[in-house]
């Protein structure tokens, strides 16, 4: 089974690409409407991802049959909430996964990508996630052994980077007005929202205001009014889940709210309750967990379970400068439906935070071309 992604214009765009790479058997598992890479979502076309693959082992009769032409246009798709679309992409994730789970695993792993294994493991990515990565890369191939290094460097590369953009934010046509940030303690949640906020002021782009739920420290508000006045944006304090609406009303005038709340420890249920009275106010709102790169993905992996009751939006991982080990980024976006939007890279304000992109993340685990340019906000 050999699967690929495209990205297109039109779905008539894809089939001879599809047909060109997998073969006239080629069939489609998915389409989605996407907006094409790059910040400015302004600049940013519609664009249509199809998710094709090719089993060559399997009969006639296993395979879905494959969309026609004329089937209804994705763009319907184009108003479900964003939780609808996260449970979307779980399935397909899981189908996807399943599928090439399902191919006869090799017992031991053939000589020529040993070293990429090592370096995986390394990595600390998930030993699940590294057999489904050596079975995508074994299935392109006929005889491994023949197979020059540089082109396995690239297939690993094309494979991680599938894999990561599967998981990668791709835009959705939401503007919401409230954004909160939540996550474990000293993750960095107030250092990005004042990133986030003095982005969107420094680019003239938005009217922005400032929000905290953070009254556990005393430093905590003094620390966003900071940044706040830095800015010269609004800034709200609220103490209890009651008083955001009074709050959001004093900043009826921006057109985006970051609010900022207090770091828990998110093992424990009572924390969880208490985050969850302030994610479901009655306006468009996006919910960002902030995970640090420098925890043990074991418990990335035991926070994320134990959120799995609050309505996540999107994911920002910080402290990638921190950290020479990034495997679990790739083993959050393979297990977990949550798109990941902006990896944060150092402490400076505003310039150390940066879209999330498959390359970049790809180039530092499997630790090739680790100097190519990143992307800029
Ligand atoms: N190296 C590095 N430090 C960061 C990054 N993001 C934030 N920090 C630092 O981490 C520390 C904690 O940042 P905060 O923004 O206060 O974290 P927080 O999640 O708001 O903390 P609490 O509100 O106490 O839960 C500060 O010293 C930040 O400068 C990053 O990407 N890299
Ligand atoms: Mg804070």
């Amino acid at each position: 089974m050999i699967i690929k992604t495209y990205v297109v214009d039109h779905i008539s765009d894809a089939y001879p690409l599809i047909f060109q790479d997998l073969g006239k058997d080629a069939i489609i598992l998915k389409t989605k409407p996407v907006k094409a890479a790059g910040f400015f979502w302004f600049l940013r076309r519609k664009k249509l991802e199809v998710v094709a693959a090719s089993d060559l082992s399997a009969g006639e009769s296993q395979k879905p049959a494959a969309p026609k032409p004329s089937d209804p246009e994705p763009e319907q798709v184009k108003m479900v909430s964003n939780q609808e679309v996260l449970k979307e992409l779980s399935e397909v994730k899981g189908l996807i996964h399943s599928i090439v789970k399902g191919a006869p695993a090799s017992k031991t792993i053939p000589q020529p990508l040993e070293k990429w294994v090592v370096r995986l493991r390394d990595q600390e990515v998930d030993e699940e996630v590294i057999q489904f990565l050596v079975k995508r890369v074994t299935m392109k191939y006929d005889h491994l052994e023949h197979v020059p290094s540089e082109v396995i460097e690239e297939t690993f590369l094309t494979n991680v980077e599938e894999l990561l953009e599967e998981g990668i934010t791709k835009e959705m046509d939401s503007s919401p007005f409230l954004i909160t940030l939540i996550g474990p303690t000293g993750v960095g949640k107030t250092t990005t929202i004042a990133k986030l906020a003095a982005v969107r002021v420094l680019q003239g782009r938005q009217r922005v205001g400032l929000l905290t739920t953070d009254t556990y420290r005393i430093a905590a508000v003094e620390q966003l009014k900071t940044y706040a006045n830095i800015l010269n944006v609004p800034v709200e304090v609220v103490t209890n889940p009651d008083g955001i609406t009074d709050a959001v009303d004093g900043l009826k005038s921006c057109q985006v709210i970051l609010m900022d709340s207090s770091g828990r420890n998110y093992l424990e249920d009572e924390y969880i309750e208490e985050i969850n009275q302030y994610l479901h106010f009655d306006a468009p709102q996006e919910n960002y967990l902030v995970l640090s790169m420098t925890t043990r993905w074991r418990d990335l992996k035991m926070v994320i379970e134990k959120m799995k009751s609050v309505p996540i939006d999107k994911l920002i991982l910080t402290k990638w400068d921190e950290t020479t080990c990034f495997g679990a980024a790739l083993n959050i976006l393979y297990h977990y439906p949550y798109p990941l939007s902006y990896i944060s890279i150092g402490q400076a304000v505003p310039q150390d935070i940066m879209p999330a992109t498959a390359d970049y993340i790809a180039k530092k685990i499997l630790g090739v071309d680790e100097n190519a340019a990143r992307p800029s906000i």
